[in-house]
């Protein structure tokens, strides 16, 4: 029987391939192990970053079992966090390993494999050696046990922040696909759009489109649109919380949380998006606001006139050569602009960026070449 201690390490965030190993964890011992690809024989130059902190985490730390929290990118992962169980090391029951691996055994089932996915972890201590055991029984029986050491361990409060780290949720940056129909189902303040929301029709997916929450440049008039940041102050905080909390008692939850890559926009979706830890993050670039050119930055007060000719033409399209800002694409384009499919289908995406109200969309799914 092995000894088992929890030893804090300063807590080491890897992000490596999962790649193929002897093939005997799953069908010979039933613990699965996604191994890291490690570059032994690169030069350090030839590195990235990550690759280089995945070799030294091998190189510097002791051999034998962490525990650690982790997560699979890519849909099968679903930007969950799981607690793991990893092994570092030799494997020295087998005499057939010729480098040391790290091997984390995910403690969560996966209906299927993800070779060639990339996988993090924020390895957080150190539980026992690695050990030459006699048998593959008596290993099987330990690494049972070190499932069961871990996920007792990683319960504690002291790791409760570890799990939350934004290491292991991070955002998907996506391609914009277009949606081949969709439909306005209403448009109203929040409350009453999410009452009146009509029965998702078979083939449809909804769409929420919402605008961040109070940014300092609302907050002293400043006109801030595609082409300008800002940042959420306290009170856009308390809006988007507020959002959330409503969208919570309304709301199944959503597959898709996203939102431009503007930081107001990040802000507000990311708080969205703590209350609903199983939504994909995505990152839209082509999401950005309407660009006001040469009136950003200004006193609204100043420009309000201006402000309000360009989203007039914007809207009918032709805004082309007015500021040197957005396209003059017409609404209903615009609308296309949010993606689509490698969603789970038939669930809310909910996008954060600066439609005023909350708008619920009904999205047909297409048969999408994408
Ligand atoms: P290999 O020797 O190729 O690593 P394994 O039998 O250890 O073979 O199988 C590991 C593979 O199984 C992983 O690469 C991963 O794709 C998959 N897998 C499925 N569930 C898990 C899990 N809970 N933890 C780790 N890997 C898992
Ligand atoms: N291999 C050993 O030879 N000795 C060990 O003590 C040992 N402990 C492990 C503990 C855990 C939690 C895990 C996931 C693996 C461990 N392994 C150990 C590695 C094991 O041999 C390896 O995962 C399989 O051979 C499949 O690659
Ligand atoms: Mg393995």
């Amino acid at each position: 029987m092995e000894t088992r201690q929890l030893s804090f390490i300063t807590p080491v965030r890897l992000r490596a391939k999962v790649v193929h190993g002897y093939g005997r964890g799953s069908k010979q011992l039933g613990f699965p192990t996604a191994n890291l690809e490690i570059r032994w024989d690169a030069d350090a130059s030839q590195l990235s970053e990550e690759e280089l902190s995945v070799r030294d985490f091998a190189m510097s730390h002791r051999t034998g079992i962490y525990c650690a929290f982790g997560s699979v990118e890519g849909p099968l992962g679903g930007q969950q966090v799981h607690k793991v169980a990893m092994s570092m090391g030799w494997n020295p029951t087998f005499d057939d390993v010729k480098a040391k691996t790290i091997e984390p055994w995910i403690l969560h089932h996966f209906d299927e494999d993800f070779y060639g996915s990339h996988l993090r972890l924020l390895v957080l201590a150190y539980v026992r050696p690695e050990v030459k055991f006699e048998s593959t029984e008596q290993l099987k029986k330990e690494i049972a046990a070190d499932g069961e050491f871990c996920q007792a361990s990683l319960s504690i409060p002291e790791f409760a922040a570890f799990q939350k780290d934004p290491f292991l949720t991070p955002w998907e940056v996506q391609k914009p696909p277009a949606i081949f129909a969709s439909q306005i189902v209403t448009s109203a303040p929040l409350k009453e759009t999410l009452q009146s929301l009509p029965p998702l029709q078979p083939g449809f997916a909804r769409l929420f489109l919402t605008r961040h929450g109070e940014t300092d440049a609302n907050e002293q008039g400043f006109l801030c649109g595609g082409d300008h940041e800002s940042q959420l102050n306290a009170q856009g905080e308390k809006q988007a919380e507020e959002l959330a909390q409503e969208l919570l008692r309304s709301v199944d939850g959503f597959a898709v949380v996203g939102s431009s890559e503007q930081r107001r926009a990040m802000g507000s979706a990311e708080l969205v998006a703590q209350r609903f830890p199983a939504a994909r993050r995505v990152r839209v670039k082509e999401l950005h606001e309407m660009k006001y050119g040469d009136l950003e930055g200004a006193r609204i007060a100043d420009v309000r006139s201006d402000m309000i000719s360009l989203s007039q033409s914007w809207r009918q399209g032709s805004l082309q050569e007015r500021v040197g800002g957005e396209r003059g694409e017409s609404p209903e384009d615009r609308r296309s602009n949010f993606p689509r499919r490698r969603y789970v289908r038939w669930q809310p995406w909910m996008f954060i960026n600066r439609a005023v109200e909350l708008l619920g969309y009904q999205v047909r799914l297409g048969h999408s070449p994408f």
